[in-house]
Parts: structure tokens; C-alpha cells; sequence
């Protein structure tokens, strides 16, 4: 049933000037064939009231993890993409992350919406097309919801099952909304869905996802945002700030030690999904703000030298020699508007908490 939609369609090759006549010829196909409907079953009811949402699949496929992996190690110096920490016990961990302590991130964005909604109500109005990406558990979009009143939510995620999931409890939740989920891998290509009669159309990027991408890489995909509402919309992202570097590195370097273990999780991977012979243990967790690069680094760190094996490949380690996992990129407001500006976009609006930690920044094209 999800195929119908991208049949035949070679969405991921299409070159992107392309992409929007392929879409919107999907689109009507769509209408006409009638809607891809997927259908839940309210508990406790014996009627079946169903709930329908409108479901896209760009089919990104899953990542080539032994082949990133292999190139990456290969590299001077080591590296492995971020995205490889999210498998189940990952997503997992990431979650036990946002409710550390020392990890200020979650709380103080979700506290900044709540406080944000009145005043983006008044830039916006109401019947949005509203598009999150990476909407993961679209936790936080409820917190705009009800205030806003979008009549359109399109949740875009790499991650398929729980999209579908999140999405179907968010319509079933809100009955008003038409509810749209697209399965796509957007630091690769943003072809989703598109609607030709919403007025206006706001992109939510929150989490600091943005933190993730090299600054010209963040620019790319903010220009890309843009193109996707057709130069002519609002992306309201969740922006990490500069601070004190004590409360950075705590908040990478926690207690709990839950970071830790988010991080080496990347060995364990590749140890049991690789037929790796790699020992997590023989590695250390290493995070630190970079002042120079204004970014948080995490590191695995081997303990001792050491030979690693991934197929029939072998990989040297000195003591002490690193793997590089990931880049959180920290701004100050005015970093990000030059960001910004240079992706298209002006800044309109900026919520901050009390302390400064953390930013919501309502932008629009130019
Ligand atoms: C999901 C990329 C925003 O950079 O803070 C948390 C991921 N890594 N702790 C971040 C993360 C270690 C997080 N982002």
C-alpha cells in the first residue's frame, strides 16, 4: 500500500529542478486513484472508526552503514556520521539523554514554545501548511498545535515505522488536522509532498538538529528549506547558543555517563552488525567544546593500540587515536542570522529562555 505512492518514480535520482512537476504529478495521481489511506483501529470500540492519514515514501533506503563505516575509517582523520547512532537502543539513549539534567537542550526549548506560541500565532494566523522535519515522536509540535491551528501537517522522518506511528496517534489526536507523513532522508533531497493551495507554508526544525551540519553544509539545507516553500514561507528551528563552556561540556560529559554510552552504542553496532571483531570497551568516550570551531566534539578515543577488523579489512589504532562521531555547532544570535541570511532567510522573531541557553528563531524567506 505505502509503495503506491512512489512507484516507479526514481525519486532519489531526480534531479532536483524536476522534482516538483514528478511531485506534483504524484500528487494527482494520488487524488484521482483516491486517498493511501492507513487505518487504525480505536481500542476499546468495536465499530471501526479509523483514523487516515496521507502517506509519501521517497524510500531513502537504509544507509550503507558497513560501507560509511569501512570509508570513514579509512579516513584521515576517522570519522563516522552521526546518523548511525540512531538504531533502537540509540534512539533510546537519545532519549534518556533529553531528560538529563546537565542536558538543558529539551526542556528549554519546549518551555521557550510554550511561551513563543501567542506571539508566532501573530506572525503566522492560522491555516499554515506546517512541516516538521525530523519529526521523530512529534512531541513538540503539539506544543504549537492547538494555538496555531495549521489545517495541514506534513512529519518528515527517515525513520518509517516511527513516523507512521507518531503520525496516526497525531491525527487521531487532533481530528481537525490533515495529517501527512513523508519518509524521507532530508540532509539528501527535500522532494515532499507540496501543497499547491496552502497560502502559507511554515517549516519546524526544532532540537538543534541544525547543530549536526558543518556551517555550509547548515546553509545548503536552509536554502533547500526554502526552495521547498517555493521561496515564500517561515522556518521556525531550534537553535543551540553560545555559553559558558563549563555547561557545554557537562552537557556532553554527563554523570550518568548516558552520553557515553550514546556514543560507544556506535561500536556495538558495528561490532554486531558488521561481524566486527571492534571491543566497545577497548575505546573511551570523548567529548569537549572546541572554542576555534565554536562546536561540541565527540570522539571515541582507543585506550591502547590495537588492530580492528570489518570484513577483510583492518584498521590500525594507536593509543589515543580517535574516531570522530559528531559536530553540535553552538551560535550566537547573530552567527545564526548571517547563517540565515545566507541560506535566504531574515530573521523575524527570536525567543530565548531567562539564561540564554537556548533559541527559537522564527525566519523568513527574503
Ligand atoms: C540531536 C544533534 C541536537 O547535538 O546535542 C546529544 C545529539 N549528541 N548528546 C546534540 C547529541 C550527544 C544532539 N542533537
Amino acid at each position: 500500500m505505502n509503495d503506491c505512492y512512489s512507484r516507479g518514480l526514481g525519486f532519489e535520482t531526480a534531479p532536483a529542478s524536476h522534482s516538483l512537476t514528478i511531485f506534483a504529478a504524484v500528487i494527482e495521481a494520488f487524488i484521482s486513484d483516491g486517498p493511501l489511506t492507513i487505518f487504525r483501529d480505536s481500542p476499546g470500540t468495536r465499530l471501526m472508526i479509523s483514523t487516515a492519514i496521507k502517506f509519501y515514501d521517497a524510500h531513502p533506503g537504509s544507509y550503507d552503514l558497513k560501507r560509511e563505516v569501512i570509508s570513514g575509517l579509512a579516513r584521515t582523520p576517522r570519522t563516522i556520521p552521526p546518523k548511525f547512532f540512531y538504531d533502537r537502543r540509540g534512539s533510546e539513549l537519545f532519549d534518556a539523554i533529553c531528560e538529563l539534567p546537565e542536558y538543558y537542550q529539551t526542556r528549554t526549548e519546549m518551555d521557550i514554545l510554550r511561551n513563543c506560541t501567542a506571539e508566532l500565532v501573530d506572525h503566522i494566523g492560522p491555516d499554515c501548511l506546517l512541516v516538521e522535519l525530523g519529526s521523530g515522536a512529534s512531541k513538540k509540535v503539539r506544543l504549537l498545535l492547538e494555538q496555531l491551528r495549521p489545517s495541514s501537517y506534513l512529519g518528515v522522518d527517515i525513520s518509517k515505522e516511527f513516523l507512521l506511528s507518531s503520525t496516526q496517534t497525531l491525527a487521531t489526536d487532533y481530528p481537525w488536522l490533515d495529517v501527512h507523513a513523508a519518509c524521507v532522508d532530508f540532509s539528501h533531497t527535500l522532494d515532499i509532498p507540496h501543497c499547491q493551495s496552502c497560502e502559507h507554508k511554515v517549516t519546524f526544525f526544532p532540537g538543534s538538529s541544525i547543530g549536526n551540519f558543518d556551517p555550509d553544509d547548515a546553509i545548503d539545507l536552509m536554502h533547500r528549506i526554502a526552495q521547498m516553500m517555493d521561496m515564500n514561507g517561515y522556518l521556525l528551528i531550534g537553535v543551540d547558543l553560545k555559553k559558558d563552556i563549563s555547561i557545554l561540556n557537562s552537557a556532553y560529559n554527563d554523570a550518568a555517563g548516558i552520553t557515553a554510552e550514546f556514543n560507544l552504542n556506535l561500536l556495538t553496532r558495528i561490532r554486531d552488525e558488521l561481524g566486527s571483531d571492534i571491543d566497545p570497551g577497548a575505546f573511551r568516550h570523548h567529548a569537549f567544546y572546541n572554542p576555534d570551531r565554536g562546536r561540541i566534539e565527540m570522539h571515541l578515543v582507543s585506550t591502547h593500540q590495537q588492530r580492528i577488523r570489518i570484513d577483510d579489512q583492518f584498521f590500525e589504532f594507536n593509543a589515543g587515536e580517535s574516531i570522530h562521531t559528531e559536530n553540535s555547532y553552538k551560535y550566537t544570535i547573530e552567527e545564526f542570522a548571517e547563517l540565515a541570511s545566507a541560506a535566504g532567510f531574515e530573521q523575524k522573531q527570536v525567543w530565548t529562555d531567562e539564561d540564554g541557553l537556548f533559541s527559537v528563531q522564527l525566519l523568513k524567506t527574503v
